[in-house]
């Protein structure tokens, strides 16, 4: 049996929309940084004797969606070792994943190394994180710590569609802020939503042509460490992800008043000389991030907030790792 601990990731430059679906390629590209404190760890075994793949999920046994999911990924897997056993699988987030906080990024990044790994294969990093791709977008990212970027890529086959570290956590120590605001999973989940955006927004054809000029600026701000500079691409990022959900027909709104309020409250914050910004994924939580030596006045004032529920702290996290050596 192999364990692999997997981070989550959230994005400073957006991923949203795709460019190939079956390869699972994305029409930008993206840089995220690595979680701490939220992670997957799964541990994965072929068995001859199995008669299926065998997934169970925070102690349950998972449903059929999620099966189905995770057996198409063996089944890559299976078909690169030259194998067919079915496998074990189990998997648990030390994170709500009810809170709509990113788990298939975690999750499908310990999926790949560990399930190549127990398949008796030693991928290089860059095809692990080919394959992390087919299963998420975002898990392509979590196979590295710190901060990291994901190329969209140009050819057809998606093999040079992967993520590579930029810098790893000690870089430049930053605190995430994690702001729940509501319970509950999201109604639109990221893979319908960038489709639904990708065919019924006048905008998208802006956003996938405006990507390259925001990963640049966003490269050159964390090489010069500059936090205004970051605050402000994400920012902008992050508004133009949801502009364009919004723009969609139906348009998709992932916030609620209390995500718009906290959106009004960090800028104010900054404006009154705090270094902080936010980014907001494909739910209502808000995450705000600060440099490590502001965390703790921060997220006491973030606690108090009355739009907020409660809050998850964490810092930058290390790559995907084997847990029982
Ligand atoms: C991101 N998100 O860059 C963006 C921002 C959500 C909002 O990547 O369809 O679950 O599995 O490739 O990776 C979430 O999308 O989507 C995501 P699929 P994924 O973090």
């Amino acid at each position: 049996m192999i364990k692999v601990r997997a981070h989550s990731n959230i994005a400073l430059v957006k991923y949203w929309g795709k460019r190939n679906i079956p390869l699972n390629i994305p029409a930008v590209g993206s840089i995220s940084i690595t979680l701490d404190a939220l992670y997957t760890e799964t541990a994965v075994s072929f068995d001859q004797t199995l008669p299926e793949d065998r997934l169970v999920l925070n102690g349950q046994k998972a449903r059929e969606k999620e099966s189905a999911r995770v057996s198409l990924f063996l089944n890559r897997v299976r078909e690169m070792a030259g194998i067919k056993s079915f496998a074990r699988v189990e998997s648990v987030n030390n994170f709500p994943t009810a809170a709509g906080l990113a788990s298939s990024a975690s999750a499908f990044a310990a999926l790949a190394v560990a399930a190549t790994k127990a398949a008796g294969m030693d991928l290089s990093v860059r095809d692990l994180s080919v394959l992390a791709r087919l299963g998420s977008g975002s898990a392509a990212r979590s196979l590295f710590g710190g901060f990291v970027e994901m190329h969209r890529g140009v050819l057809d086959n998606g093999s040079d569609a992967y993520a590579e570290p930029l810098y790893d956590a000690g870089w430049w120590p930053l605190r995430v802020i994690i702001a729940i605001t509501a319970e509950g999973p999201k109604k639109t989940g990221s893979t319908d939503g960038m489709e639904h955006s990708r065919h019924t927004s006048p905008y998208y054809t802006a956003w996938v042509d405006s990507a390259d000029d925001d990963l640049r600026e966003m490269r050159q701000a964390l090489k010069d460490r500059d936090f205004e500079k970051v605050a402000d691409i994400s920012e902008y990022s992050c508004l133009k992800m949801h502009a364009l959900a919004m723009s969609g027909r139906p348009g998709l709104i992932y916030w609620n008043g209390q995500t718009l309020q906290l959106l009004h409250w960090v800028r104010e914050l900054r404006a009154s000389g705090l270094p902080v910004f936010f980014t907001i994924d494909a739910g209502p939580q808000v995450k705000i991030i600060c440099p490590e030596t502001y965390g703790e006045q921060i997220a006491e004032k973030v606690k108090a907030h009355p739009a907020v529920k409660r809050i998850i702290q964490t810092g930058l996290g290390p790559e995907a790792e084997f847990i029982n050596g």
